[in-house]
C-alpha cells in the first residue's frame, strides 16, 4: 500500500513538472509573438512609471522566487518518514517581528515612491498653451470633442442630448459654435507630437476608464464630473485607446484610435472638420 502511494506521488509530480515546462514554453513563445510586458513607450512621463514598475517587479519577483525555493526545500526536507514525529513549535516572536517589519518597510517605500510619482504626474498643471481635447465614454465607444478655434468648449447639458446633438452641446453658448465633435465611435483622436496634450474626460452613462497603454495613461471617466489627464506624446503613429473599467457586456469592444502627428497636420485636419454651427441647427 505504502509503495503504491509513493508511485502515485511520483506520477503527480512528473505531471506537474510537465505542466510547468509547458506553461513556461507557451509564455516564452507568446512573448515572442505578442511582445513582452509593457508596450513600447510613447510619452514623456512614462519612463518614470516604467522604472518604478520594473523596480517593483524585481523586488517582488526576487522575494517570490526565494519564498518558493524555501517552501520547496522545507517540504522536501521535512517530508513524512517512518518514525519521524512532528515538532511542536508554537511561535517565535523574533522571527515573526522580522517577517512583519521587513516587508512592511519595503512595501511602504514602494507605496511612497508610487504616491510621489503619481502626484507629480497627476497633480501638476499642464502648461497654458497645451493642446486640449475632450473624450466621452459611452457604452461601448468613445466620443470626442475639440474646443475649436477659440480654444473654449461650449457648455453642455444632458437635457439637450438628442439624435443630432449626442453630447448635449448648448448651441446658445457662443463658445460652442466652433466646437468640433464626433459622436461615439465615429472619430479618431488626433493630437500633436512633442506638445502637452490635456484630455478632459466625461461619461454619458457608467464609469469608463481612458487607457492608452503606450502612453502609460489611465484615468477614469465618471458620469457627472470632469476628470483630467495630461501627457506629452513623444512618438508619431497610431495608438490604441482601450477602456480599462469593466463597463458592461460590450466593455471589451470599447476601443478607439489615437493618432499622433505634427501639430500642423492636426490643425489642417481640424480645419477640415464640421463644427457645431454646421451640424446642429
Ligand atoms: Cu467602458
Amino acid at each position: 500500500m505504502r509503495r503504491k502511494r509513493g508511485q502515485m506521488d511520483g506520477v503527480v509530480l512528473a505531471l506537474l513538472l510537465v505542466l510547468l515546462v509547458l506553461a513556461a514554453a507557451i509564455t516564452v513563445a507568446g512573448s515572442k509573438k505578442f511582445g513582452w510586458w509593457l508596450r513600447p513607450l510613447a510619452s514623456e512621463h512614462g519612463a518614470a512609471i516604467d522604472r518604478l514598475f520594473v523596480t517593483t517587479l524585481v523586488i517582488t519577483g526576487v522575494v517570490f522566487i526565494l519564498v518558493q525555493l524555501l517552501l520547496a526545500f522545507l517540504v522536501f526536507r521535512y517530508r513524512g518518514e517512518a518514525g519521524r514525529r512532528a515538532v511542536f513549535y508554537p511561535d517565535n516572536p523574533r522571527l515573526e517581528l522580522a517577517w512583519t517589519i521587513v516587508p512592511a518597510v519595503i512595501l511602504t517605500m514602494l507605496i511612497l515612491s508610487g504616491g510621489r510619482l503619481w502626484s507629480r504626474i497627476q497633480l501638476s498643471s499642464p502648461p497654458p498653451d497645451a493642446f486640449v481635447v475632450e473624450v466621452w465614454g459611452q457604452q461601448f465607444k468613445w466620443a470626442i470633442r475639440y474646443p475649436g478655434k477659440d480654444g473654449k468648449f461650449g457648455r453642455v447639458d444632458m437635457r439637450l442630448i438628442s439624435g443630432d446633438n449626442p453630447l448635449g452641446i448648448d448651441t446658445k453658448d457662443p463658445a460652442s459654435k466652433d466646437d468640433i465633435f464626433f459622436p461615439a465611435g465615429e472619430g479618431e483622436l488626433h493630437v500633436p507630437v512633442n506638445k502637452p496634450v490635456v484630455v478632459y474626460l466625461r461619461s454619458k452613462d457608467v464609469i469608463h476608464s481612458f487607457y492608452v497603454p503606450h502612453f502609460r495613461v489611465k484615468q477614469d471617466a465618471v458620469p457627472g464630473m470632469v476628470t483630467r489627464v495630461w501627457f506629452v506624446p513623444t512618438r508619431k503613429g497610431q495608438f490604441e485607446i482601450a477602456c480599462a473599467e469593466l463597463c458592461g457586456q460590450g466593455h471589451y469592444t470599447m476601443r478607439g484610435i489615437l493618432i499622433v502627428e505634427d501639430e500642423a497636420q492636426v490643425q489642417e485636419w481640424l480645419a477640415q472638420q464640421s463644427t457645431v454651427a454646421d451640424l446642429i441647427p
